[in-house]
């Protein structure tokens, strides 16, 4: 036994920890050493089971947690599972096993292989996304982004009358405020395109769609539009992109979010119709453009001079009374044509662009030219006004088009000085575009305004003329929040219907009282061959329901995956409250997250949809803080042995659990955390796991005899006082391990437990007074020997709650230093100095010390070298 054997003192210590839960969190933090909230992304338990990248952030995060324990900080790390998701639909639909048989089969496998890994979760507080007791909480947040305080008022028996609408709103009469309320709500329903695919008779989830054809079979599909529900993020758009600003998060993470909010400001323009009648109106921009003018958004006024044609995009609504009846045919054919293609494709930069001529004019308000309106795909209904003026000589995709379409090109600013003058004049000519800022040119009485002047300039001027006005716009879009899909949560809203069966329109929520809407039985999984969802085919007593004698079809649409994952961390706080998603008092207590860690592929949407939730939720009461991850890192990817991704495609997966059983979970661990910078991205190396397997087995026989035939320590452990110099390298271990843990350095902490071994297994006398410390510095990273040899040391209970080496600056300083001294560059004694000696003094020791002295006896010094707290040069003659 007293081999270093993981295969027995690994299990063994989970056992203990599982059955004495030594990990279980307090209800409320606890003592006055402060909280720490450490997260995990949970894992999407896939059939797959865990991969060598999840241990990655997962160790990081749990050796922050045990040295945080041992520091008498109340910790809470929780652990669960993201599980509703496409492939246990698409096994059921294979096997006609249910999604939860699987996906409860994969969470087993999964919690098995986090459990080998010895992390100090408090496993009381898992929780799966998929447990009805979880999303009926998730469907009452969706309640809570459905309904408005004026429903609350209602249900609260208030009458419109004595709420508090705005006058304007009231005198439009009920029907209005009705639609008022509407869109007030955070959750609403919308025409959207899904995609159909006929040959599969199902609609597919995007990521099953590549370059138009099903992922499966390789089949077209079409994009259909069909009703689904939206969340209105672009309420949040500007407090998701401000409230960034105070957290601790990756400058790269933060970059990401804000181009997916994309916030820009620029003006709203209009140009009226080169048939149109009426004069613009000085004075007073018209929130909605009159019939006979289109209106832009730019972020380049200052180029309305340069505006040669105008684009709407093919969904405009104006796109029938622009079109002459010549153009008809070719219009018609194009907006069909574009009907077919997703946003992503129509705007890439490298896609060829196209579009037709409508036929019709409009005047460009600076100049009074008439320009060609055109429609074109590269222009979003979806965003600014859905139409643009073109100005080819600045901007890259309106260059493209004006060459393909031969439309004129007119530069109307200047290039910086430091465009080279052969470039300069193409851009001059109009051979070439030239979208950076510059000098007005070619544009009348403004001529010479610098960019940054000229834009207020004109948007004042266009104001003045009632012509346009400053306008800021988002890139966000609302969330697509409806999926169709079994697997996912049940909207709790319920579709009015009428006595021949037929919808209403009229829309009820579940009450509170009616969570959770549990996932009917189905009798198979297998498509119906329709757009319509698969809860579709949920049998009659589950789809209509009768309440007070009305009847009532259950929304189909399932809820995205990304739903589960948006409060998460809320529940694991308070995980079994039947009463609440989460005690207030436990809420103001834990939160926020003070240390989240997962992978750069969630940089935008689940934290962005996350966040938003959040927001809502603050501005809803149930929570205290604005934001919900204080404290946000990456792990980097492990890569293959050969620096590529690990795939299954290449083989080159390793799995986690032979790992473990090679070399056990304190190896793995360890060497994950050794192999570089958590943020960096590393090639995995098993020659690397055997190297740390080693140091384990050294740091071992710093602690025990493994030669004794029952565990015994090693006869080299005493009672003896520390030397100096063994004190001076536990203070500097400690040191380093506890400011390298501060900082997640953990590499940098491994190398110090090194070169601690290093040093003690050279020494004869280990004392108690530094192995100990020297076991409680490498339990955070290797926690399975560490309680072993805690044990041995006498200790009878586990070592998670023992306080923290404490450091001592003083043992640091070294008074005196030991240095060689070398007499013609060989190295003949050894002096002691003080540790801050000078020249003078460590000469003046070296010459005095006998050794040396009978060395340069008769001889001619010829030159003296001191190399401060290093050595001692002589060089005689
Ligand atoms: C004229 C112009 C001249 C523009 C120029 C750019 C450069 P961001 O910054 O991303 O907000 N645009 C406006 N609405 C659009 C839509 N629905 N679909 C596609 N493009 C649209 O981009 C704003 C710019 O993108 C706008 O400014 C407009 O082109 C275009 F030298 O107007 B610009």
């Amino acid at each position: 036994m007293p081999r270093y054997n993981p295969a027995t003192i690994e299990p063994k210590w989970q056992a203990y920890w599982d059955k004495e839960k030594t990990f279980a969190a307090p209800q409320l933090p606890e003592g006055d050493g402060g909280k720490l909230y450490a997260l995990d992304m949970f894992p999407y338990p896939s059939g797959d089971g865990l991969h060598v990248g999840h241990p990655e952030g997962y160790t990081a995060t749990d050796i922050v947690c045990r040295a945080k324990r041992m520091q008498g900080v109340s910790v809470v790390h929780p652990m669960g599972f993201d599980a509703f998701g496409l492939p246990a639909e698409e096994h059921a639909i294979k096997t006609g096993e249910h999604p939860r048989v699987q996906t409860e089969k994969n969470i087993a496998t999964f919690r098995r292989q986090l459990k080998i890994l010895g992390f100090s979760y408090d496993w009381d507080r898992e929780i799966a996304t998929t447990d009805v007791d979880y999303f009926r909480w998730t469907q009452w947040i969706f309640l809570q982004l459905y309904d408005t305080w004026f429903d609350k008022e209602q249900q609260k028996g208030r009458p419109i009358a004595e709420l508090d609408i705005p006058e304007d709103v009231q005198e439009l009469g009920e029907d209005f405020a009705a639609r008022w309320v509407d869109e007030q709500r955070l959750a609403y329903q919308s025409e959207a395109p899904v995609n159909w695919c006929p040959a599969l008779g199902t609609v597919l989830a995007n990521e099953e769609v590549i370059d138009g054809k099903s992922e499966r079979g390789g089949h077209p599909v079409e994009r259909r539009p069909l009703r689904q529900w939206m969340l209105r993020i672009t309420a949040y758009g500007d407090r998701l992109e401000s409230e960034l600003e105070g957290l601790d998060w990756p400058e790269g993470v933060k970059a990401l979010q804000r181009n997916w909010i994309g916030r820009s400001v620029g003006a709203e323009v209009d140009f009226r119709l080169a048939e149109s009648q009426s004069p613009a109106e000085p004075g007073g921009f018209p929130a909605k453009p009159a019939d006979d003018v289109l209106r832009v958004y730019t972020t380049r006024p200052d180029t309305l001079f340069g505006a040669t044609y105008m684009v709407i995009a093919p969904e405009h609504p104006l796109v029938a009374k622009l079109t002459t009846g010549e153009r008809a045919d070719a219009v018609k054919a194009y907006v069909k044509a574009a009907s077919f293609k997703s946003d992503l494709d129509r705007t890439e930069l490298a896609k060829d662009k196209t579009g037709v001529f409508t036929g019709s004019c409009a005047i460009n308000p600076v100049n009074g030219e008439q320009i060609p309106i055109w429609i074109a795909d590269y222009v979003l209904i979806s965003y600014g006004t859905g139409a643009i003026m073109a100005v080819p000589a600045h901007d890259e995709r309106d260059f493209e088009f004006a060459q393909k379409y031969n439309i004129p090109i007119k530069a109307v600013v200047q290039p910086a000085s430091a465009v080279p003058p052969e470039d300069a004049a193409k851009i001059l000519a109009g051979e070439m575009c030239y979208p950076a800022e510059g000098v007005a040119i070619n544009s009348g009485e403004f001529d010479g305004a610098p960019t940054a002047e000229f834009k207020p300039k004109i948007t004042a001027w266009l104001a003045e003329k009632g012509l346009g006005q400053e306008a800021v716009n988002y890139k966000l879009r609302d969330w697509l929040f409806s999926r169709q899909r079994f697997w996912g949560e049940p909207f709790p809203i319920l579709h009015e219907l009428n006595d021949a069966g037929q919808p209403t329109g009229r829309v009820h929520t579940v009450a509170e009282e009616g969570l959770p809407v549990d996932l009917p039985h189905l009798d198979d999984f297998k498509p119906h061959g329709r757009p319509e969802p698969p809860l579709d085919k949920a049998p009659d007593e589950w789809l209509y329901p009768v309440i007070d004698g009305v009847k009532y079809k259950r929304e189909t649409n399932t809820m995205p995956q990304w739903a589960g994952s948006c409060w998460y961390y809320l529940r694991f706080l308070d995980p079994k409250n039947s009463e609440a998603a989460i005690d207030p008092e436990i809420e103001k207590a834990w939160m926020p997250v003070d240390l989240y860690i997962g992978g750069a592929e969630h940089a935008v949407l689940h934290l962005l949809y996350a966040r938003f939730w959040h927001k809502v939720l603050y501005d809803r009461g149930v929570v205290h803080t604005r934001e919900p991850f204080q404290k946000l890192v990456n792990q980097g990817m492990i890569l293959g042995e050969n620096n590529e991704k690990m795939s299954k495609s290449r083989g080159n997966v390793v799995n986690p659990d032979d790992v473990v059983g090679e070399y056990g979970a304190d190896s793995l661990r360890l060497y994950e955390m050794f192999m570089g910078p958590l943020p960096d991205s590393k090639p995995w190396n098993m020659d690397g796991v055997a190297g740390v397997r080693n140091f384990l087995g050294r740091a071992w026989r710093l602690v025990i005899d493994e030669r004794a035939e029952a565990m015994a320590l090693s006869n080299a452990i005493t009672d003896a006082e520390p030397t100096e110099e063994q004190l001076r390298t536990l203070h500097a271990a400690i040191k380093a391990v506890t400011e390298d843990i501060d900082k997640l350095s953990f590499n940098t902490a491994i190398a110090r437990l090194m070169e601690f071994t290093n040093f003690f297994t050279k020494e004869d006398s280990r004392p108690r007074a530094c192995i100990e410390p020297f076991v409680l510095l490498l339990s955070p990273f290797a926690p399975h020997i560490a309680e072993e040899m805690w044990l041995a040391l006498g200790h009878n209970t586990s070592l998670a709650y023992e306080p923290w080496p404490e450091f001592d600056e003083s043992r640091l300083k070294q008074d005196t230093i030991e240095i060689p001294v070398q007499v013609n560059g060989k190295v003949r004694s050894k002096v002691h100095v003080p540790a801050e000696a000078t020249q003078g003094e460590a000469l003046a020791a070296a010459k005095a010390d006998e050794k040396i002295a009978d060395q340069i006896a008769g001889k001619e010094i010829k030159k003296e070298l001191y190399v401060p707290g290093r050595l001692v040069n002589l060089v005689v003659k």
